[in-house]
């Protein structure tokens, strides 16, 4: 990982010398598996990476708010009144209002801030960037404001803070990115909220391989994805069930369902939770065949039952397998981003070599830098110095 240069720096550069001034830290997530089944309120393995969003902050006397992020995204500037209202779709500002306005609903607005913001995350992967400048943005507002919230406030306000930008993700990103544990995966429960950190073994490796296709959460994506999450909540309801979970406690098998879209989203989500069950298993006792393998199913299920991956994924997913993976799936929403991709420690250098030879040869816009990236577990923002 290339080192972050300090957010401070910058915030210098764009808004002067000023006030005090302090640092937060907030890292991507790679979800290991459980996809598609966290807004469903079904638990999720999720790690957080090394690779994450920093920003600077300096109080403000008023409410204005500024922050300042890399060329590409300037700088951006609004007031924090008690109703915000999203700003054009895609820009990043929305991230930053979605932060305040968040807040705002829980404690009122409160005093403005002056923000620079560094990342090596890249955007638009699969790795939770937007959740990350989220939580980050949210974190700086309520320390100038000297307010301390707890993990469980804090995921009372992100995901539904995030829908401000057109999705409601299901609270794996947010707790993800607060609380995850160096060292560890982290078993997310929604019901109720819960992290249970599940020690990785030592030479268990994870890759996560971008597939060169970006997948716009404020674009079309994000019809797709709002899409998949109603299609699965419309057949609970037509099965009679108050939520999956309770499905699941039924063993229910869906004969009533006619075969189609409704069908196959059910056994996604049903058949997926119970991989997630079964993957801790394996991770505890350090059974990494059994580990891949269920990646290797979360797959095809994600791509013959919801039907997100895209021929890129299919590609990259057996790519590594080829290359001596043991397990690979699309991480995220899909429909474009990232695979991740499992191996043992010994096999790392193949895999990688493998990928680069077999999956990114000419494609001249791949750089290993951003598009193979080494995810061990890392702390997340609430255990991050
Ligand atoms: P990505 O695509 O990584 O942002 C999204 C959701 C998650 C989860 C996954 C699919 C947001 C912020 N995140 O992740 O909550 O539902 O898709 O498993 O919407």
């Amino acid at each position: 990982m290339r080192g972050l240069p300090d957010p401070r720096q910058q915030l210098v550069q764009t808004f002067g010398n000023g006030g005090e001034t302090w640092v937060v830290s907030a890292p991507g997530r790679v979800n290991l598996i459980g996809e598609h089944i966290d807004y469903h309120g079904l638990p999720v393995l999720p790690i957080a990476i090394g690779r994450r969003i920093r920003v600077a902050f300096r109080a403000r006397t008023d409410r204005r708010i500024r922050a300042v992020s890399a060329e590409e995204y300037g700088l951006r500037e609004f007031e924090w009144t008690p109703r915000l209202a999203p700003t054009a779709a895609g820009d990043w500002e929305n991230y930053l209002r979605a932060a305040a306005e968040a807040v705002g609903r829980k404690w009122g607005a409160g005093a403005g801030v002056d923000a620079a913001v560094v990342s090596d995350l890249p955007p638009a992967a699969g790795l939770a960037s937007s959740s990350a400048l989220m939580v980050a943005f949210t974190l700086g507002l309520l320390r100038a404001n000297q307010r301390r919230a707890s993990f469980e406030e804090l995921m009372e306000i992100l995901p539904e803070g995030e829908q401000f930008v057109g999705t409601r993700g299901g609270g794996m990103d947010h707790a993800a990115v607060l609380a995850s544990r160096e060292g560890c995966a982290s078993l997310i429960e929604f019901e109720p909220l819960a992290v249970r950190p599940i020690p990785v073994p030592a030479d268990w490796r994870f890759l996560v391989a971008h597939s060169l296709q970006t997948a716009e959460k404020s674009g079309a994506a994000r019809e797709e994805y709002n899409a998949r999450r109603a299609a699965g909540t419309a057949v609970l309801k037509r099965l009679g069930f108050i939520s999956y979970r309770a499905a699941m406690e039924e063993a229910s098998c869906p004969e009533k369902l006619p075969p189609g879209p409704e069908r196959e989203s059910f056994l996604h989500v049903t058949s997926e939770a119970w991989r997630v069950r079964a993957a801790v298993q394996a991770m505890e006792q350090n059974d990494a065949g059994t580990f891949g393998r269920l990646l290797l199913e979360s797959h095809t299920s994600l791509r013959d039952r919801l039907r997100v991956s895209s021929p890129a994924l299919d590609q990259l997913v057996e790519t590594a397998v080829e290359s001596g993976a043991l397990g690979a799936r699309l991480t995220g929403a899909g429909l474009g981003g990232c695979a991740v991709v499992f191996c043992q420690k010994r096999d790392l250098a193949a895999v990688r070599r493998g990928l680069i030879d077999r999956y990114y040869a000419g494609h001249p816009d791949f750089d290993p830098d951003r598009h193979l990236i080494d995810a061990q577990p890392g702390p997340g923002a609430l255990h991050l110095a």
